[in-house]
C-alpha cells in the first residue's frame, strides 16, 4: 500500500483533512474546513499555507519556493529545533557539519493523530522521525510532537519530551513568515522596551525604544519577553495577533533587498510582502529539560480586522 493511501485510510477526515503527494512527491496534508484552509508538508511538518475562510492568506510562501527532499522551503512555518540559528558548540570545525536552524525542518515527520473539533477546527498531531544521521547530530533520547489546529485561528504547539536519563538544552523557534501588504506600511508592537541582539550590527545588544518598523535589513532576537505581539498592517488594514506561551524570545526578520536578491528562493522584490515574527527560545533563553519532563512552546495566530 502506498503512503498516501495509508495516510488517508488512517487519518483522513471527510470535510476536514486529506493527504496527497505534492511537489516532487513530497507528502502533503490538505486541510479544508468551515473556518480555513491549510497545507502542511510532512517533511518538516512544514505549514506552507494558512488562509482563513473570509480573509487573505495569513502565512507567506515564496513565489520561488523550492521543494527539494531534505531542504527547507522558503516561507510558511519552518520549525527550528533543537537549535535556533547556527549550532554553537565552540568548535567551528565540527559546528559546520550542523545545519542552520537544526534538524526538524528538513526531517520526515509522521502523523500520529487527527481530529475534527466541536468548534469545526481540524487538529493534526505530528511526531518527528529521528533517523541515524539526525541522531548523530542530536544524540539525546527525546520525542518531538507538533500539534497544529486549523480553525478561525491557527494554533501551533511544539512539545519536546526528554525520554532519556540526562537533562538536555534546546533552543527553538517557529520561524513564521507572515503576509503583509507592504513592508513600509507595517509595524510590530509588543516589543517596546525589550533587550535584543542585533544580528545586522555585530550581534550588539540594544534596547527597543518603540514599535518595530522595517526600513532596511532587520534580524533581531528579542530576549526575556513572554509578551504577545501585534503585526499592524496599515495597507491590508488588519492586525495579526501573535499570542504565545512557553517562549521567552521573539525574533523579527526581514532580509531587505540586497540579502533577498542573494537568495535564489526569495523572488524579486518579494521581501516587501513578508515579515518573520518568530516565537522562540534563543540565546540565553535556551530551555533545559530534565529527564522524564517536557517543554511546550505554543502560539496562536489570529486575524483582527482594522
Ligand atoms: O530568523 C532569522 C534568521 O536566523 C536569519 O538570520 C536568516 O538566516 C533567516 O533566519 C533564514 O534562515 P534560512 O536558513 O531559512 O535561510
Amino acid at each position: 500500500m502506498d503512503e498516501v493511501t495509508n495516510l488517508n485510510q488512517r487519518f483522513a477526515i471527510h470535510g476536514h483533512l486529506s493527504f496527497e503527494a505534492g511537489e516532487d512527491g513530497l507528502l502533503m496534508a490538505n486541510v479544508q474546513n468551515m473556518h480555513a484552509q491549510a497545507e502542511i508538508m510532512l517533511q518538516g511538518a512544514h505549514i506552507l499555507t494558512y488562509q482563513p475562510a473570509d480573509d487573505a492568506p495569513l502565512i507567506w510562501l515564496s513565489p520561488k519556493a523550492k521543494y527539494i527532499p531534505g531542504k527547507a522551503v522558503r516561507g510558511g512555518v519552518p520549525i527550528c529545533w533543537p537549535w535556533f540559528g547556527n549550532y554553537e558548540s565552540g568548535n567551528p570545525e565540527t559546528d559546520k557539519n550542523f545545519p542552520a536552524h537544526g534538524i526538524a525542518r528538513t526531517a520526515m515527520w509522521e502523523v500520529i493523530d487527527s481530529e475534527k473539533l466541536p468548534n469545526g477546527a481540524t487538529r493534526i498531531t505530528f511526531a518527528l522521525l529521528i533517523d541515524e544521521a539526525a541522531a548523530k547530530l542530536w544524540p539525546h533520547p527525546c520525542a518531538l510532537h507538533y500539534i497544529v489546529t486549523v480553525g478561525r485561528d491557527l494554533i501551533i504547539e511544539l512539545v519536546t519530551h526528554n525520554t532519556g536519563s540526562s537533562p538536555f538544552t534546546i533552543t527553538e523557534a517557529l520561524h513564521t513568515y507572515f503576509v503583509i501588504g507592504d513592508i513600509d506600511a507595517v509595524q510590530v508592537s509588543g516589543l517596546e522596551g525589550c533587550a535584543y541582539i542585533d544580528k545586522v550590527d555585530g550581534f550588539k545588544r540594544k534596547t527597543e525604544p518603540e514599535k518595530v518598523k522595517v526600513t532596511s535589513e532587520v534580524d533581531r532576537v528579542y530576549l526575556n519577553t513572554a509578551e504577545d505581539c501585534v503585526i499592524e498592517d496599515h495597507k491590508l488594514r488588519r492586525n495579526i495577533l501573535v499570542t504565545k506561551s512557553g517562549s521567552d524570545s521573539t525574533v523579527v526578520w526581514n532580509p531587505w533587498a540586497e540579502k533577498a536578491a542573494q537568495m535564489a528562493d526569495m523572488g524579486e522584490g518579494s521581501y516587501r510582502g513578508m515579515l518573520c515574527v518568530e516565537s522562540a527560545n534563543a540565546a540565553e533563553n535556551a530551555v533545559t529539560i530534565a529527564p522524564g519532563h517536557h517543554h511546550s512552546m505554543r502560539v496562536v495566530y489570529a486575524m483582527q480586522r482594522g
